[in-house]
């Protein structure tokens, strides 16, 4: 299938450099010009955005028997984190790389998307192996240089995806071993993957590093009354605390918090000091929007309308343009997809 996919993806190749005469140009209501060209590098951007962060969790402390069933010692622990769903039967410890500042280069011993696995997550990947020294000598950079593809999202998750191949990306947001953890994103779920028993409205937020609470007496079901979430109302946010929380006691980094109001909820924020990574580091005050898709740009549509469908290039950093004889509303359809609220 992926073969037949890159088959029939080289048929444009649009260059990202924006110094080159663009192939088409089209206009939006102001009297701004956009070419292809620009619109593509926008794109290779947003792709480049799925990946969000690595966090340095553990530095020699897991069991690589255990974990990995190798037997090579002791492991540092780095959960890395995307916006989008991964597809697991494309993931391997060869996709990832992970720098450490004196340059040495590193692959994981072992990746698994466990315990963060469950349908509506698969959002992060625990890289197991040795990558680095906390302090003298840390992580700095994970890059992805394998065929990593994500996934479409399930039905009741209020982002929406597309199936992207993540060969080629890179980030250098590692948090350092001693920082705590922190939100990276949050959607509204709905219908089967609501595990909410009660209130009207659920909110899933993921964090970069596994959470427990950190509040001695504390259980995760305690947590609740730590967070807010905000409705929008004509640009003024109004608070809300959660009735309950649920998804609590499986290891993860996942939450889900359940809202009695039926207002919009479009953010989420975590008092400080009330869960902690695995290293036991307190988080500090985090706050993300609400993700869900969006509409639509008028760039957006003046491209697509067009007929062009677009595939990141595994084997470069350039990007293919495949024009198709599609009729309006499908391409309309994929695009809604897949500039699935990667902002
Ligand atoms: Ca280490
Ligand atoms: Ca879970
Ligand atoms: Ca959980």
């Amino acid at each position: 299938m992926r073969n037949l996919l890159r088959l029939f993806t080289i048929i444009f190749l649009f260059s990202c450099n924006k110094k080159e005469e663009p192939q088409e140009q089209v206009k939006n209501n102001s009297t701004e010009e956009y070419s292809a060209a620009d619109t593509l590098v926008e794109i290779d951007e947003e792709i480049q955005d799925t990946l969000v962060s690595a966090f340095f969790g553990l530095d020699n402390a897991l069991p690589s028997l255990i974990l990995c069933n190798q037997q090579v010692g002791i492991l540092d622990g780095m959960p890395v984190n995307f916006k989008f769903p991964l597809d697991a039967s494309s993931l391997s410890e060869t996709d990832f790389e992970v720098l450490d500042s004196l340059g040495n280069i590193h692959t994981p011993i072992c990746v698994s998307l466990a315990p963060a696995n469950e349908n509506g997550e698969n959002r992060t990947v625990l890289l197991l192996g040795e990558f680095g020294t906390a302090v003298t000598n840390p992580p700095v950079e994970v890059r992805v240089v394998g065929d990593l593809y994500t996934t479409e999202t399930f039905s009741g998750e209020s982002v929406c995806s597309a199936i992207i191949n993540l060969n080629g990306i890179t980030t250098t947001n590692v948090i350092p071993l001693a920082d705590g953890p922190s939100l990276f994103f949050a959607q509204r779920i709905d219908g089967n993957l609501n595990e909410c028993n009660s209130g009207s409205q659920t909110i899933q937020v993921a964090w970069n590093g596994g959470v427990t609470p950190y509040i001695s007496d504390d259980t995760e079901s305690d947590l609740f009354q730590y967070y807010v979430g905000y409705s929008d109302s004509s640009g003024v946010l109004i608070p809300h605390v959660p009735i309950s929380i649920a998804d609590i006691d499986d290891n993860d980094n996942f939450h889900q918090l359940c809202f009695s109001t039926s207002d919009k909820i479009v953010k989420i924020s975590m008092m400080a000091d009330t869960v902690e990574d695995p290293n036991h580091d307190p988080n500090l005050y985090s706050e993300i929007d609400v993700s869900s898709c969006s509409p639509l740009t008028i760039i957006e549509e003046n491209i697509f309308e067009k007929g062009y469908n677009i595939y990141p290039n595994p084997f470069s950093d350039k990007i293919f343009v495949e024009n198709q004889k599609k009729n309006k509303s499908t391409i309309r359809e994929e695009l809604r997809k897949r500039f699935a609220n990667i902002m």
